[in-house]
């Protein structure tokens, strides 16, 4: 191990962060440039989910909450994107990664909002397994994802709970918004497991992940978390989980669960979601449409230089 590799090491190990202008190796700077642009991606295309209720939102409340949500979702996607950025790519860069499909983004946001209980449950269930990974970045050893995810984490927090809120106020509801919330949850629940990645035993980057610090915890420790603290809300709210084979184990003190469906998992990772040729042009017509923006706001930046 050349002499500049241990030093990095030896940081990790004692729990340091590495920061941008840090000496690091390039496997670690190139694993950090996926994960955190897979990260921001999956903040800005999941806009679109939510984006696509604002204008049915129930009330006025839920649409100012909504709207406030989606805002936040931006928001972490430019912390995210600038966080990239210090690893020496650019913005334009990235988008591109994103737009010609070289990039991933989360599975999750390539599922269809159907009804106003889908928005319950992705606040409840996509916020809630956001939470659980987040929280546990929030100790990653690069210092500008760390710092990102503290604030993220809090904002998420609120996320989950307008979710539950939502959830909550529908399985007390009428007889046909019960039905909505356990149609949502139904459709929402095993897409929401997939989030944390493949078994432990299938997951190629958990090796290194692990051994730099950039992952704290496995794809699987995080999502038994998940599944401990959600089966829980689930029975407070008298919505049953769409699992036959989930039963809690008295010696693990964890519940088991059925199997998941890796080969949905990958045909809608590889591209052949629902709604993944969607997610992708709306972004691509957004950047188009938007291009004057940008154009104006460096044309002022400039003329303030001058
Ligand atoms: N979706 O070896 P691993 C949110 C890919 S934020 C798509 O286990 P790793 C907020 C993986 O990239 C949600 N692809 O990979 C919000 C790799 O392929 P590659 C996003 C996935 O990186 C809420 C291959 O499988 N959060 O929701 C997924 O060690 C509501 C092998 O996998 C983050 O990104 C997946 N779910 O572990 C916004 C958290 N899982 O790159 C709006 C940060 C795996 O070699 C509304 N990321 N793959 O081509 C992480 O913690 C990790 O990257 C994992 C995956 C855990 C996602």
């Amino acid at each position: 191990m050349i002499k500049q590799e241990k030093e990095f090491q030896d940081k990790i190990d004692a729990d340091l962060t590495i920061e941008p202008k840090d000496w690091m190796p390039d496997k670690y700077r190139l694993h950090l440039i996926r994960q955190i642009s897979q990260h921001a991606h999956s903040e800005i295309i999941g806009m679109q989910p939510e984006g696509n209720w604002i204008t049915r939102a129930p009330s006025l409340r839920a649409k100012m909450v909504l709207i406030a949500k989606v805002q936040d979702e931006a928001g972490h996607g430019l912390y995210l994107y600038s966080a990239c950025e210090s690893l020496g790519i650019t913005r334009d860069e990235l988008i591109d990664q994103l737009q010609t499909g070289k990039a991933k983004y989360s599975n999750i946001f390539n599922y269809p909002t159907l009804s106003w209980a889908d928005i319950g449950a992705i606040g409840w269930l996509v916020d809630g397994a956001a939470i659980v990974n987040q929280q546990s970045l929030r100790g990653t050893s690069y210092g500008p994802y760390a710092r990102a995810m503290v604030r993220i984490c809090r904002e998420e927090s609120f996320h989950q709970r307008q979710g539950y809120e939502i959830m909550s106020k529908m399985s007390n509801g009428t007889k046909e918004q019960q039905q909505m919330a356990q149609d949502a949850l139904n459709r929402w629940w095993w897409p929401s497991l997939m989030m944390f990645g493949p078994h432990d035993a299938d997951s190629a980057h958990s090796s290194n992940a692990m051994k730099w610090k950039i992952k704290r915890e496995t794809n699987d420790a995080l999502r038994q978390i998940f599944l401990d603290r959600t089966v829980k809300q689930a029975d407070l709210i008298g919505l049953t989980i769409p699992d036959p084979d989930l039963k809690w184990n008295e010696k693990t003190k964890h519940y088991d669960f059925g199997k998941i469906d890796w080969d949905e998992f990958w045909k809608v990772v590889e591209g052949n979601g629902f709604c993944n040729k969607e997610r992708i042009a709306n972004h691509i017509k957004a950047h188009k449409e938007g291009i004057w923006v940008k154009q104006a706001a460096l044309a002022y930046a400039k003329k303030m230089e001058n």
